[in-house]
């Protein structure tokens, strides 16, 4: 098949799961179109066979009269472009708002010289957040409903999208966040040179710090680790509650052993070193960052939120507790640091858990859903 992939270039989950996705199609032997404003993050390691990437414009003050450059015109106008010269069969879209929209408006302008299918993966925020918003919700929901085939991430997504939305699709179907296991999986001797102190055990964060995170409960949480062993945290990302986050660590006593490491685009090295992954979201729709942690062999502290439990079962391969209860995850994830044994079976249930996500399984179900849309 000829597919045409949009998603939301820079970072976040829902970019990470289309540009993973558009890589191992490739290798399936699909040909890949990437359609984005700038260059997917995790494609930037180099030549892939049978992947394309096509930059969308994105110039400010090209004409005097806009005062904002539109963008979502000049991105659907890119993916009837590319639709009709490489002769797609499909679009794509990663993120309903505002990609499942161009993808229809494409379609239109395709209907009678190239026609093709629009196949929408809805992936969170845009159904539990922005999709809601007074302004979004019509065009959103229109949007959905005009897609020849819907995605969502989780049992949780596919629910909140049918409450808020009602039945705008006959066939919303869930595929998973999947993993690539080849790349994320434990290694015996991890590289934890200059990550943090020997003795100290290595807890992480990864995020777009956006206030659904709660990262400020990230360190409450850590600074509960703190008291009770050595320790380090990785704040991996960036986003508007960095600073407030890094006040946090200040307020606590606790900055000396943060460590603010940015956006980073690779993140499975550090993920290999993590002792324990700490994701106390608000919502998590699927939670992609807790499974590639996983995945590498490292137990989650999360709430007991979204789809989350659909991906960490409380007890057995991580720790599960109601939003904002940073008292109660810091008591357990301590205990959990100091029975190794312990550690070590979440660990290993952990990673089986990751493999029931893997590129293997879940893969096909999305060329299932081509062949469905390409009827
Ligand atoms: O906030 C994020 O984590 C980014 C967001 C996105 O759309 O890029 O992530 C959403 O999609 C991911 C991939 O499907 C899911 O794993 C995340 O759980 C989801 N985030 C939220 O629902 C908050």
């Amino acid at each position: 098949m000829k597919i045409g992939i949009t998603c939301y270039p820079t970072y976040g989950g829902s970019g990470a799961v289309a540009t993973e996705l558009g890589l191992e199609l490739a290798r399936r032997g699909h040909e890949v179109h990437f359609i984005t404003y700038a260059s997917p993050f995790r494609l930037r390691g180099g030549f892939a066979e049978r992947v394309f990437y096509h930059e969308v414009e994105t110039r400010h003050g090209a004409y005097p009269l806009f005062d904002h450059f539109p963008i979502t015109l000049a991105l659907a106008s890119q993916q009837y472009e590319v639709s009709r010269r490489e002769k797609l069969d499909l679009l794509h879209v990663h993120y309903a708002i505002p990609y499942a929209t161009t993808a229809w408006i494409a379609r239109e302008m395709l209907a009678r010289e190239h026609p093709i299918k629009v196949v929408t993966t809805l992936h969170g925020t845009d159904i539990t957040l922005v999709g809601q918003e007074s302004s979004f919700f019509d065009i959103t929901k229109f949007s959905i409903e005009r897609s020849d085939e819907v995605s969502a991430v989780s049992e949780f997504l596919r629910s909140e999208t049918l409450r808020a939305f009602g039945p705008v699709h006959p066939n919303l179907r869930v595929i998973p966040n999947f993993v690539n296991l080849d790349e994320y999986h434990s290694v015996e001797s991890p590289k934890r040179e200059g990550l943090a102190p020997a003795d100290h055990k290595i807890i992480s964060h990864t995020s777009n710090f956006r206030e659904v995170k709660r990262v400020r409960d990230v360190i409450r949480i850590f600074s509960r680790i703190r008291r009770a062993m050595p320790a380090t945290l990785l704040m991996i990302g960036d986003g508007p509650e960095r600073a407030d986050a890094e006040r946090e660590a200040e307020r606590l006593e606790v900055s000396a052993d943060v460590r603010f490491l940015g956006r980073l685009d690779r993140v499975v090295e550090l993920m290999q070193a993590t002792d324990l992954f700490l994701l106390p979201s608000q919502s998590e729709s699927f939670g992609l960052a807790a499974l590639e942690a996983m995945a590498c062999g490292a137990p989650v502290v999360a709430s007991r939120a979204g789809g989350l439990p659909e991906v960490i079962e409380d007890g057995i391969n991580g720790i599960l507790e109601p939003v904002g209860s940073v008292e109660a995850m810091g008591r357990r994830a301590v205990e959990l640091l100091r029975d190794p044994a312990k550690h070590e079976a979440m660990a290993q249930a952990a990673g089986r858990k990751a493999a029931a996500f893997s590129a293997e399984r879940v893969v096909p179900m999305y060329e299932a859903m081509y062949r469905e849309a390409l009827g």
